[in-house]
């Protein structure tokens, strides 16, 4: 039996399931909501904590640097963050192109670029082999509409760390339904509580929604879990 490393979407939508507008984000700069996404993309679990007691799977961080979080977007997503923010830092980047990394605009080579999820992760689990990059933590899927419905299809992909903006922005982009993905039954994708998501993101989340001012105006969103058996 060969284990595949389970796969988490983290994404950020709006209540009509809005993630993109041409190219980039729909909403004025969330500042608390990126770093949450920064935050918990690096944050690595501890394997040898062996995980019956909760509050231990979070003890190592990415500080540690015995593992590192991978994520995995698509070409179009690579290109959306600012180039002083990519690769994503303390993260194994992994890019999903159909075309090769030598067509493509300078990647640099510690980012894996491959033609779809498994291929990626296949050569990131090599290059680990090979000593050439650090165990890998988690793994995040981080969009867009694409990698995100492909991922879905993934029996290993077992949670979704959705934010919900609390707003209406005009979008271009959406984030597949998740329960047209499955039935509202209990074998389709289930709201977990706020103290599941604590303890899946280790560290306390919030009561609530959060407000942040951007740009002129206050933007509501709230942190939430999904899991699927
Ligand atoms: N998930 C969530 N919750 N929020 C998002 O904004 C989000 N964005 C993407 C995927 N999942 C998400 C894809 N888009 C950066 C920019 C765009 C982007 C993802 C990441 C980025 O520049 N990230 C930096 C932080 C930069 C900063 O602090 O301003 C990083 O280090 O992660």
């Amino acid at each position: 039996a060969v284990k595949q490393v389970p796969l988490t979407l983290i994404v950020a939508a709006t209540p009509k399931n809005g993630i993109g507008k041409n190219g980039s984000l729909p909403w004025p700069m969330l500042k608390k909501e990126m770093a949450y996404f920064a935050r918990i993309t690096k944050r690595v679990p501890t394997p040898t904590n062996t995980g019956s007691l909760q509050s231990d799977t979070f003890k190592q961080n990415v500080l540690d640097g015995t593992q590192r979080n991978a994520v995995i977007m698509g070409r179009n997503t690579w290109e959306s963050i600012p180039p002083k923010f990519r690769p994503l830092k303390d993260r194994t980047n992994i890019v999903i192109s159909s075309q090769a990394r030598e067509k493509l605009d300078t990647i640099p080579h510690d980012v894996v670029v491959a033609s779809d999820i498994m291929s990626g992760l296949g050569e990131l689990s090599s290059r680990v082999e090979a000593g050439k990059a650090l165990p890998v933590g988690r793994a995040f899927v981080i969009g867009g509409s694409s990698i995100y419905d492909s991922a879905l299809e993934l029996p290993q992909t077992k949670h979704v760390l959705l934010t919900r903006i609390h707003k209406d922005y005009d979008c271009d982009t959406f984030f597949p339904d998740l329960n047209g993905h499955a039935t509202p039954t209990e074998s389709g994708w289930q709201r977990k509580t706020r103290s599941d998501l604590s303890n899946f993101i280790g560290e306390e989340a919030p009561d609530g929604p959060i407000t942040e001012s951007a740009g002129e105006e206050e933007v509501e969103f709230e942190y939430q879990l999904y899991e699927r058996p």
